[in-house]
């Protein structure tokens, strides 16, 4: 029997028991719940069930920024009340949200300087581990920055990119380094409003300083620093990470994976990595792969060692390597309750605390390996990017041990859903163009004839707030259904490998004209472009077809809408403000944390579209997010007058012959 450590002793009568069928459509999660109300396990599913959400604290209508309070104002008569400071609600709510922002900011440009760092000690050469892998993603990066490489030694150019780079993070004055990539007129709006970030952490300060009490009080000035640091997520600190971590490790390329719980094997020795940075996960690979390690897995009775990664950094393996992935951010307490989890590894982000307990219940050692994220009950085995085996070999030899001392039964799900992942921004250009003429031209050609309505960036998170992965999944059913492309990162992904969507076959689900595309190139309606640091590949794909033309002279000009339909963490909040300061219409799920028709609401959802940016949207319902997105993709093919071919055009053979020979 499962000792039953995670639910105390006398609260099993009064706590609700959740269903599982009411709380995930992810068979295996069902399952596994199943299992876990039989063992008396408690999961997060549980604990939302439980704990009704602070109301006051969903509207933001809550101030705790200094002991004169913490001060509550009423969301039914928001202006009936002031905090003892005087804050009104517009102040309080547009503090609150900046402070998501720069915490959001601050996890993506960390780890993107964690990326960096690596970088830069590969560059001197004083790490031996990893080394440049992608010298041709190298030289696009460098040529972006306008970094001479014609003639130059690897060496020469990895340096200028390194000490160009430095400056998205430490830069006092001027524009980070990757305003060179945004449309140039996207650029002038933010000119304007003086939104062009300098360096994150110059940002991120000031957005701290000036939400502190008693210094910024006018949401509208709040809103434009938290913009400001917004894009140095976006277009800085998130997409040095995602460029970096190609140049190190490759960039992906379309690769069939399995996902799903089905992916652990009884009798194999089942390690699951957990969390967002690539460097560990790429030495656990090595460990696990190591001939004496497999041996010593084989002495101890199994067939040999598996593999897989859940979460985001489990998404950006799975594109690279083709690494099998194990569920998303709602599952990862769910597969422990397996039992066959010898251990599970994690670095940062989005690592539940409840994991201590449901780790503790089954006998799986769960492993901290990074100095930013230690946990309470948890084992904590540095990983040091300069000997990073001494900490994965140790995470494989307690893996080991832990199958050798294996007591409890087994239950593996048995289901695996297999679908193409890694499609980088790089290689829908391949894809689309050519090889040797790699283009967005075809995409932007077959959304002005009308084939393609218009592109959608559905990502985020899971949360037990709403069903586990349905919203996302009718969502994204809904958009194909209406001819619209899907882009799709993070843990989203996760959600429509499960749905069965990242196959070409999936193309019978699209509307006819996305279809005929689809089956034309053999590609998938819905794209997976890997974790949430990973959105950049978004923000760069939209940039390519402003310039490849015919769609605007701006990003706001796209018929493109995003969408976070079952987002929970601060990082969405940053991710949807730069997309919303990018220019695209941006729609979230769950909950919002405004108070409606107040006029920080108002300038989020209404206002920044009149400075040139894009706008915020919200609706907990798939169908009536699907309405809203593509209501808005009409309103911007209508602008720039390619409305009309919208009406019925199939592919000729002409254009058939023309998209296959690319
Ligand atoms: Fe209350 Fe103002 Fe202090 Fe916030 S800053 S807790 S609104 S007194
Ligand atoms: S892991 S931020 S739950 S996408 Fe990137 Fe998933 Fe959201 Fe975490």
């Amino acid at each position: 029997m499962v000792e039953k450590k995670a639910v105390k002793e006398g609260e099993e009568s009064k706590a609700k028991t959740v269903n599982p069928k009411d709380v995930t459509i992810c068979d295996a999660t069902i399952q596994m719940l199943e299992k876990a109300k039989r063992d008396g396990v408690e999961t997060a599913f549980d604990r939302a069930l439980n704990m009704k959400a602070c109301p006051i604290g969903a509207d933001s209508a809550c101030c705790k920024h200094c002991s004169m309070g913490p001060c509550r104002l009423n969301a039914k008569d928001p202006y009936g009340k002031v905090g003892v400071c005087g804050a009104t609600i517009d102040t309080i709510m547009a503090r609150n949200f900046a402070r998501m922002v720069a915490s959001g900011c601050s996890a993506h440009t960390d780890h993107g300087m964690a990326m960096l760092d690596l970088f830069r000690e590969v560059v001197n050469g004083k790490i031996h581990d990893y080394k440049i892998k992608d010298v041709h993603k190298l030289e696009l990066v460098a040529k972006s920055l306008n970094i001479e490489t014609e003639g130059r030694s690897v060496q020469e150019i990895a340096t200028d990119v390194y000490k160009e780079l430095e400056r998205t993070y430490t830069q006092i004055e001027g524009e980070i380094p990757f305003a060179s990539r945004v449309p140039q007129k996207t650029l002038e709006t933010w000119r304007k409003y003086d939104l062009v970030p300098r360096g994150s952490m110059r940002e991120i300060m000031e957005l701290m300083h000036r939400t502190h009490m008693g210094v910024d009080q006018h949401y509208e000035n709040i809103t434009k620093q938290f913009t400001r640091t917004a894009l140095a997520d976006g277009w800085g600190g998130s997409l040095v990470a995602t460029e970096i971590s190609d140049i190190l490790f490759g960039t992906p390329s379309p690769v069939s994976v399995e996902v799903n719980m089905g992916v652990l094997k009884k009798d194999y020795v089942n390690i699951i990595v957990h969390g967002h940075e690539p460097n560990m996960f790429e030495s656990m690979m090595e460990s696990v792969n190591t001939p004496s390690l497999i041996q010593a897995a084989k002495d101890a009775g199994a067939q040999g060692i598996v593999l897989a990664g859940m979460c985001c950094s489990g998404a950006e393996m799975m594109s690279r390597h083709g690494v099998p992935h194990a569920g998303n951010f709602m599952s990862t307490e769910a597969i422990l309750v397996t039992g066959a989890v010898d251990a599970m590894c994690v670095d940062i982000q989005c690592i539940k605390q409840g994991l201590a307990k449901v780790a503790d219940c089954y006998g799986t050692p769960l492993i901290t390996t990074n100095v930013r994220c230690h946990i309470e009950g948890a084992t904590h085995i540095q990983f040091n990017d300069h000997d990073p085996k001494a900490c994965t070999d140790e995470v494989v030899i307690r893996a080991i041990t832990r199958f050798k001392n294996r007591t409890l039964p087994i239950e593996i799900p048995n289901i695996r859903n297999i679908g193409i992942h890694g499609f980088s921004f790089e290689y829908i250009n391949y894809m689309l163009g050519g090889t040797f003429r790699g283009s967005y031209t075809p995409l932007n050609d077959n959304i002005i004839n009308g084939r393609i309505r218009g592109v959608a960036g559905v990502v985020g998170c899971t949360n037990p707030r709403v069903k586990h992965d349905w919203v996302h999944t009718e969502l994204v059913k809904e958009l194909i259904k209406n001819d619209v492309l899907v882009l799709l990162t993070g843990c989203a992904q996760i959600t429509m490998a499960k749905a069965g969507l990242m196959t070409p076959e999936a193309a019978h689900l699209a509307g006819p004209g996305l279809r005929e595309v689809c089956e034309t190139v053999g590609m998938p309606p819905v794209l997976g472009l890997g974790s949430c640091v990973d959105n950049s590949r978004i923000l760069i794909a939209a940039s390519e077809m402003v310039k490849t033309g015919g769609l605007g002279n701006c990003l706001a000009d796209l018929p493109v809408a995003g969408a976070a339909p079952e987002w929970m963490s601060e990082k969405a909040i940053s991710i949807g403000q730069y997309f919303v300061g990018s220019g695209v219409y941006t729609v979230f799920g769950v909950t919002f944390p405004t108070v409606k028709d107040t006029k920080f609401h108002n300038l989020l959802f209404d206002g920044l579209e009149k400075w040139g940016l894009g706008k915020w949207g919200f609706s907990p319902d798939p169908y009536e997010m699907a309405k809203m997105m593509i209501a808005h993709i009409d309103k911007k093919r209508k602008a720039l007058g390619i409305d009309k071919t919208r009406e019925r055009k199939l592919v000729d053979m002409a254009a058939r012959r023309e998209m296959a020979a690319a």
